[in-house]
């Protein structure tokens, strides 16, 4: 090899290495920005997941996932999955008498669809039980529940255990109406942290009912 081929192949191969140095530069730089960037994303679907300032209890509609807290009109995570039964009633919910548990599209108040529990002669009385779910933080909350009935009443409670997997000792909440066009039920309650709690929504199970109807449920933390 001359002295100047050696020269040049020195060249390239510094320029090589400023050009390697560069490139790493630039991707560290931009990873960290990008880093900061997705705590800082983070940060704000936090926010945003704890309170939106509305004025939906003057008609502005939430946006999905998020229930209006009608006290001040704005719009809380809604901690119940599928609840307006727009999803098949195996997404989030399990029925424990199950013959007429239906989701129908001829009535509802919310979306498309919304759950019918329609009690029948020497059937049972049909009942949907939310998953389990657990509460992390001791808190004040509100659930509330869009109903009607035919025939008897449509009731929906919330239970809370005392054991995170919904098990031991429980307390019941629970809300019902008679009336035959929709009607809003609401109860507010307090929760222990840890504790498992579940949405039981029934037809004839308690008090008489023929056929119940229900949608645009919701439980969420309001201190
Ligand atoms: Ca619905
Ligand atoms: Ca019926």
């Amino acid at each position: 090899m001359t002295r100047k081929a050696q020269g040049s192949l020195e060249y390239i191969l510094l320029l090589g290495a400023v050009l390697f140095l560069i490139i790493m530069a630039v991707i560290i730089t931009r990873t960290n920005i990008l880093l900061g960037g997705a705590e800082k994303t983070q940060s704000n679907v936090q926010q945003w997941n704890t309170t939106i300032e509305s004025m939906c209890n003057v008609g502005v509609p939430c946006p999905a996932g998020y229930a209006c807290y009608q006290a001040n009109g704005s719009c809380l995570l809604n901690l119940i999955g599928n609840p307006g039964f727009e999803q098949d009633l195996s997404v989030n919910w399990s029925g424990e008498s199950p013959p007429e548990i239906i989701r129908v599209n001829d009535t509802r108040k919310e979306g498309t669809w919304s759950l019918l529990l329609n009690e029948t002669t020497n059937q049972g009385a049909p009942v949907l039980n939310s998953q389990c779910y657990v509460n992390s933080d001791a808190g004040n909350f509100v659930f509330s529940a869009k109903a009607k009935a035919s025939g008897g009443y449509a009731r929906a409670d919330v239970i809370v255990y005392s054991e995170s997997t919904c098990s031991g000792s429980s307390t019941v909440y629970d809300a019902n109406t008679s009336s035959t066009s929709w009607t809003t039920l609401t109860r507010e309650f307090s929760m222990p942290a840890n504790a498992g709690y579940k949405v039981h929504l029934s037809c004839n199970a308690y008090i008489s009912c023929d056929d119940a109807w229900f949608d645009d449920l919701a439980l969420y933390r309001v201190s």
